[in-house]
């Protein structure tokens, strides 16, 4: 598969008269940032274009313009589809059906990405969506201080706030132009790091509580039940996050945290500093990047456990 080209994606904006920008479920910074930038750009060329994602609306985005309209989609059908941050047509949720009916579509995404549009504009070396929305857009003049604050948000989060090894020069260049565009760097960084509610902070205590290491101390285990959200007023929306302070243990090698949903249903999330969790989650039906990775569990808690830590040691 190869890539469209700019020309290629601006013409298919232009051509069309409404756009739907859509990002994945459970939407993070890069999923949000980047939607809220291309229906921006959409809405600059002249568009009638909305963002959405098959989620509740994140509150963490809350300080983001443009975040009042977010998931609120004003029509049946759209002219023209544009996937963000989305690996595959599955992650779009409910909105995959706007995929289908719309006339054209893009997909723009920096994960591994087999191109379920019929436009696609996938670049894995990207440490974001946001990277490559600014590359494709930067010379256009279209991108204004507040487009350059979406764009920096995702930057800046799927890149563990410049701690990553997805954290190369590009990105430094990348967000220096947008700091130049404007960008409020320290307001911004407070609204994204210094924004937690005081719940998130009682079932972070919980959470990391609970941690359990394994291996020596090389695997740290982490587990939220519904008990726990519920005792801390908390939903699953809150726990994005806490399994970096399992990661943050020295000599951890694999973290792994585990959130209860209703019906002995397990969210897994699996974060690494040089395994492939991928692989990992990929044993039980996930996915993701080699150093961060998810999957859906049902079962026995304590057999899931058991399982994960196994997969999790072969992969050390
Ligand atoms: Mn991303």
């Amino acid at each position: 598969m190869s890539n469209t080209t700019v020309k290629q994606i601006i013409d298919a904006i232009s051509a069309a008269e409404t756009v739907l920008v859509c990002g994945h479920v459970r939407p993070d910074g890069d999923c949000v940032g980047s939607a809220f930038a291309v229906r921006r750009i959409c809405e600059k060329l002249g568009k009638r274009a909305d963002a959405v994602c098959d989620a509740d609306k994140p509150s963490s985005y809350a300080f983001l313009p443009d975040y009042e309209g977010f998931c609120a989609p004003r029509y049946k059908k759209y002219d023209l589809f544009i996937a963000v941050d989305c690996a595959n047509d599955k992650r779009l949720g409910a909105y995959r059906n706007f995929l289908i009916e719309a006339k054209n579509s893009i997909c723009i995404d920096h994960h591994p990405n087999d191109g379920y549009g019929k436009l696609n504009y996938i670049r894995s070396d990207a440490c974001s969506t946001c990277e490559i929305i600014f590359d494709l857009f930067k010379d256009t003049g279209l991108i204004d201080n507040e487009i350059a604050t979406m764009l920096y948000t995702g930057l800046s989060t799927d890149t563990g706030h410049f701690m990553h090894s997805n954290t190369t020069s590009k990105v430094f260049e990348t967000a220096a132009a947008l700091s130049e565009l404007g960008v409020d760097v320290g307001k911004t960084n407070h609204d994204i790091y210094c924004n937690r509610s005081l719940k998130k902070i009682k079932l972070m205590s919980r959470a990391l509580d609970k941690i359990v290491l394994h291996e020596n101390g090389r695997i740290a285990l982490m587990l939220i039940t519904l008990e726990d959200l519920g005792s801390c007023g908390c939903t699953s929306e809150d726990t994005e996050g806490l399994i970096d302070y399992a990661s943050s243990i020295s000599g951890v090698k694999i973290s792994i945290s585990m959130c209860e949903q209703q019906g002995s249903v397990y969210r897994v999330s699996l974060r690494s500093v040089s395994s492939d969790v991928s692989a990992v989650a990929a044993m039980f039906g996930g996915g993701g990047h080699k150093l961060a990775a998810g999957c859906l569990i049902s079962g026995n808690c304590y057999y899931i456990m058991d399982k994960l830590i196994n997969a999790a040691r072969n992969a050390l």
